[in-house]
């Protein structure tokens, strides 16, 4: 199974993106995590990112490309994976294209999860998250077992540098201006399955297998 989760800062993508990897048996790649690890470890990837990320603003197109080109050839991402914050502009779409025509292969679904901006914005501003596993909780509707713990590593949770309120609504405007165009992009190609994102995690979860099951025996 080969898919992209579209959606805005908040959506949901990373937390979905995680279940939908184990349910499938699929390695979950989270550009925004990559890219964060990086800047922890100091890499030349993570250090060239660190001011973009932090302040909300994309990474260039070329780089981005460069690492999926990479991550997409390892052998655990041969028979499938679920992409959660790539591509993030047309460029990358279509650079996406060109890496899965040469490796012979077809994406299966993009889901889009569609979430209002006010809930958006009460969800990251409220967010912690685990830098060891990438696990993502919420302070109301998803706390950990133990607070300030993950539940899956035991790691101390943290809470990102762009989850300031300021620094969301410009995601949120990096977002409609850069990445919102993908849906007409992946819409014209058949592959786009919209989501209604704001229900509790389980039932957004069975929401999105429905329509990635929809979407699988359309293509068939
Ligand atoms: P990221 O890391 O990709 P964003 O901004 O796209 O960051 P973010 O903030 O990680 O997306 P998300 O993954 O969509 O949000 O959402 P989430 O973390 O799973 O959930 C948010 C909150 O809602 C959590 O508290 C969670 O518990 C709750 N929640 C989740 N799902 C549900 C649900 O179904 N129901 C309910 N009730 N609650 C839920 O990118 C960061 C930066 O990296 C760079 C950019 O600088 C970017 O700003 N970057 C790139 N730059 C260029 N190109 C790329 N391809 C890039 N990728 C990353
Ligand atoms: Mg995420």
């Amino acid at each position: 199974m080969r898919l992209v989760l579209l959606g805005a800062p908040g959506s949901g993508k990373g937390t979905q993106g995680g279940l939908l990897g184990r349910r499938f048996g699929i390695p979950q790649i989270a550009t925004g995590d990559i890219l964060r690890a990086g800047m922890a470890a100091g890499t030349p990837l993570g250090t060239g990112a660190r001011d973009l990320v932090n302040e909300g603003s994309l990474v260039a197109d070329d780089v981005m490309l460069e690492l999926i080109t990479g991550r997409l050839g390892q052998a655990d991402a041969a028979s499938g994976f679920v992409l959660d914050g790539f591509p993030r502009s047309i460029p990358q779409a279509e650079g996406l294209d060109l890496i899965l025509k040469k490796l012979g292969a077809k994406l299966d679904a993009v889901i889009k999860l569609d979430v209002p901006k006010r809930v958006l914005i009460a969800r990251l501003t409220k967010r912690t998250s685990c830098p060891g596993c990438g696990s993502v909780y919420n302070l109301f509707s998803n706390p950990p077992a133990v607070a300030g713990k993950c539940d899956r590593c035991g790691v101390g949770l943290v809470t990102r540098v762009d989850d300031t309120e300021a620094t969301v609504r410009k995601r949120l405007n990096v977002y409609q201006a850069s990445t919102a165009p993908l849906i007409d992009f992946y819409d014209s190609r058949g592959l786009l399955v919209i989501v209604h994102g704001e229900g509790t995690i389980p039932d957004v979860t069975g929401a999105i297998e429905r329509g990635i099951r929809g979407r699988v025996r359309e293509g068939r």
